[in-house]
């Protein structure tokens, strides 16, 4: 009897990402809910430029690489001329909140028809741990070596508290993974925006707070905790729109 087996929503080729780095969590949640949704087949993903750039050799699906910051726009093109697809970006904070804010907002504000994976690891991993915008008050980074100064920097960025807010937004939720039940809420949240969007209720995005153990200097068990300990009380977990709830 069969008890475990790769995701037909993956490829068979290994990920880079670092030991204890919640991309590969997530990838494979993402995965399994394309492959239970029976949509792999007209699903299309938009990498994004972060650690997650290569995702497109990891989603058993269409990929299409998108320019740092641009994957709302490019879901936007891809969903409109291809209604019938299933779209995703796959987005670190970096990628989503800084450069890539403007086409976010818009893209959900355009209620555009498509689910936005939102990975928040309070850092720019790729390039080497700088300072994002959702760096935490007193969170040393590269750029920020004694650390985040509200007075210089402000506050960390809350985009699923900021999305909740815009008409065109059908379902917000934030999820984090550090544990097995968390990771059940994170597949179930992601199954839920997939849903929402074959059923056409427009932008859906799934924050999911993230690790970066690497930049954080920090093993993946202390990374974890981090994650709750540290994370939470800025970002709190939860729903924060669903349009079927609201009705
Ligand atoms: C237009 C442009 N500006 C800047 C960069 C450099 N750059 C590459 S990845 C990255 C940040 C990635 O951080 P994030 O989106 O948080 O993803 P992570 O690597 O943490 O998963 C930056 C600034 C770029 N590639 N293109
Ligand atoms: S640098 Fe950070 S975000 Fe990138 S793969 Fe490593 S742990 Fe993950």
């Amino acid at each position: 009897m069969i008890k475990y087996e790769r995701s037909a929503g993956l490829t068979t080729n290994a990920t880079h990402y670092c030991p204890g780095c919640t991309h590969g969590i997530l990838h494979k949640i993402v995965a399994e809910v394309l492959d239970e949704l029976n949509v792999l087949d007209k699903t299309i993903g938009i990498a994004s430029v972060g650690c997650s750039v290569l995702s497109y050799d990891y989603f058993n699906c269409d990929m299409q690489q998108a320019a740092h910051g641009r994957a709302c726009a490019l879901a936007t093109g891809v969903k409109r001329s291809l209604p019938d697809s299933v779209v995703f970006t796959y987005q670190g904070d970096g990628d989503l909140a800084s450069i890539g804010i403007a086409e976010t907002l818009h893209a959900a504000n355009r209620g555009e028809n498509f689910t936005v994976i939102y990975a928040n690891n309070t850092t720019y991993g790729m390039t080497g741990g700088q300072m994002a915008p959702t760096t935490l008050i007193g969170q040393k980074t590269t750029t920020s070596q004694d650390g985040r100064v509200l007075a210089q920097h402000g506050n960390p960025i809350k985009m699923a508290e900021i999305l909740a807010q815009i008409d065109g937004t059908a379902y917000v939720e934030r999820v984090m993974l550090t544990d097995v039940g968390n990771i059940r809420k994170t597949k179930r949240a992601i199954k839920k925006a997939f849903t929402y969007q074959l059923e056409g209720r427009g932008f859906t995005l799934i924050e999911v707070l993230s690790t970066c153990p690497v930049n954080w200097r920090m093993d993946p068990f202390a990374a974890m905790e981090r994650v709750k300990e540290e994370m939470v009380p800025v970002f709190p977990l939860g729903v924060f729109k669903d349009v079927m709830k609201d009705d």
